[in-house]
């Protein structure tokens, strides 16, 4: 009976469709056990779980309660937008109810009176998570679909922001773009950022309200028009630089840069006809949990990937603890139909017992010393076990051996210092004279050169002799008819000649300030 079930659960992969398991129990020769495949969430209405915001300030209408017409009956300027009562306000979150059978529900701009000033406004959505698209965005505006538009997307978080598509009545005189549409597009510019006009021609406003963004046609360059050829598509996500990528967002934004006009120009006696109406905001799409989940749920504001394989993360993008004797990668598409788990591996189970803590993927075994070592230790790491670090990198303590930032460079300053090795606590060892952590200060009485040099004279002990003044710790600036480091020594007395080319005993006064003054342009000239 046990055997039973367990045949039945190993015939749910066949029977379901691609990626959908992530492990089921088999039963082989050597008995009953877990068989693990790359998996993959489910497609689901992204809008669901988005959180909006409208930009700029004020940009929706009714706050004010203000007046508009429509393009159809121009002079019939009847309908209300009012924030303040419910049934005539037009929020951002009416792009994102559900429609019921009747009236749209609409976000609504305010009108263009202030034109010719833009009438420009961004819409943008986050999910806080990253999303790989499986089917079009689809963007349905009530009263007319705006002649400019640009849709931008973001992959970690909003912090930077791509181009991903154009739209324009005319590309070539909003964006120096010529037109293209992405059913021209070839299987090597699937991921080409054009201008399209096809959504921005005026065809009556009730006629043709959507703008899409279109995945399913890049997706048909590779599995064939009604998408039956998956197989093709899985193996190009996996070869093709940069395709997986241009399907993933965590962010998409709509910038929207001027209104359904109507007609060829604006009509400056009527601007209560020109706005933006958004009724709903269609993006579907499923988690990316890098094939290392078949469930993303829900929770505490976020969606999150429920990771499976020993990995963890909201994208299960790094492995478990305790699960890291290999690196983390992501499962794979390939070998098709039910690709490569890539699973993380528990310590000890990678090679014998060669634990290498998540540094390398290798181990090798040295013949003559009969041990089991990791090959090419990552992150700075060495040892047979990853588990020092390398030369010139100390143990940053707050990391735990599994880390990627687990070594941190010495950072020796490389004259203060002796070399470019440091203590587990990142000191380095200082030539004389030098300090600090990294040998980059002077110890008291030491002053920096290029390296660290004692003081030849200070305010304290060696201090300059005969009214002689020191020159940055460096040297004593003697007066005229005195010499020697501090200034000791009289001319006279060691140079009979000295003294006697100097009139008077001492000098006069004025010249040993110009005596201390060439001494000075000397110094600074030798500096
Ligand atoms: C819309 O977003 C773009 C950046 O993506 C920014 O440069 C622009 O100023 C924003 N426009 C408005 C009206 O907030
Ligand atoms: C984003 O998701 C992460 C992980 O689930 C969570 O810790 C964080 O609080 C979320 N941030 C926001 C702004 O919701
Ligand atoms: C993950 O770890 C558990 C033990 O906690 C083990 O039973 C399971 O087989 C592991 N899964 C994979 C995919 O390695
Ligand atoms: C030490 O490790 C912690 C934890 O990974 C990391 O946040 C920190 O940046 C590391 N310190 C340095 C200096 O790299
Ligand atoms: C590293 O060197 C510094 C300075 O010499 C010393 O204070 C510290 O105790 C040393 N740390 C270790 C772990 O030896
Ligand atoms: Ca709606």
């Amino acid at each position: 009976m046990l055997y039973l079930a367990a045949l039945l659960v190993h015939c749910v992969p066949l029977a379901m469709g691609q990626y959908d398991i992530c492990k089921s129990w088999v039963t082989t020769d050597d008995g009953p056990s877990w068989e693990f495949y790359a998996c993959q969430p489910k497609a689901m209405r992204m809008k669901d779980y988005v959180t909006v915001r409208v930009d700029p300030a004020g940009i929706t209408c009714g706050d004010p309660p203000e007046r508009f017409c429509t393009h159809e009956n121009p002079y019939l300027c009847s309908d209300e937008c009012d924030a303040s009562n419910p049934d005539l306000a037009h929020p951002p979150k009416l792009m994102f109810d559900s429609e019921d059978e009747g009236l749209a529900t609409y976000w609504q701009s305010v009108t263009w009176r202030r034109y010719p000033e833009p009438l420009l406004a961004n819409i943008t959505l986050s999910w806080n998570k990253s999303i790989e698209l499986t089917d079009d965005i689809v963007i349905t505006f009530e009263y007319g679909r705006p002649t400019i538009m640009m849709l931008e997307k973001s992959l970690d978080n909003g912090r930077t922001w791509h181009p991903y598509q154009y739209y324009a009545d005319d590309c070539m005189e909003a964006f120096s773009m010529p037109a293209r549409r992405v059913r021209d597009l070839s299987a090597t510019s699937a991921n080409r950022v054009l201008c399209t006009e096809e959504y921005s021609r005026w065809a009556g406003s009730k006629k043709e309200k959507t703008v899409r963004f279109e995945v399913r046609d890049r997706f048909a360059i590779f599995a064939g028009p009604d998408l039956k050829n998956m197989d093709n598509l899985y193996t190009r996500l996996e070869s093709a630089k940069g395709l997986k990528d241009f399907f993933t967002v965590t962010d998409l934004r709509m910038r929207l840069l001027r209104p359904a006009l109507g007609g060829t120009y604006v009509q400056r006696e009527n601007l209560y006809k020109y706005f933006y109406a958004v009724s709903n905001i269609e993006v579907t799409g499923r988690c990316k949990c890098n094939l290392h989940a078949n469930l993303c749920t829900f929770k505490e504001g976020s969606l999150q990937c429920e990771c499976e394989h020993n990995t963890t993360g909201q994208d299960c993008g790094k492995c478990k603890k305790n699960f890291r004797s290999r690196s983390w990668r992501a499962g794979s598409y390939l070998p098709l139909p039910n690709g490569s788990p890539n699973a993380c591996a528990a310590a000890g189970s990678a090679f014998g017992n060669c634990e290498c803590y998540g540094h390398s993927n290798r181990c090798s075994y040295i013949d003559f010393l009969n041990v089991v070592t990791c090959v090419s230790c990552k992150h700075n790491t060495r040892g047979q076990h990853c588990q020092h670090c390398r030369l010139g990198f100390y143990r940053n303590s707050s990391a735990e051996l599994d880390d990627e930032n687990v070594c941190i460079e010495c950072n020796c300053n490389q004259i203060g210092s002796m070399h470019d090795r440091c203590n587990e606590t990142g000191y380095c060892e200082c030539r004389e004279g030098a300090t600090g952590p990294k040998c980059d200060d002077c110890l008291p009485n030491y002053y920096w050169r290029q390296g660290c040099f004692p003081n030849v004279c200070d305010d304290e002990l060696l201090l300059c002799q005969n009214g002689g003044t020191c020159y940055q710790n460096q040297r004593c600036i003697c007066p005229a008819g005195f010499k020697g480091v501090l200034c000791q020594q009289s001319r006279c007395e060691a140079d009979k000649q000295d003294c006697d080319r100097a009139p008077g005993a001492g000098g006069s006064l004025a010249t040993v300030a110009l005596g201390v003054l060439a001494l000075q342009l000397r110094a600074w000239a030798d500096l």
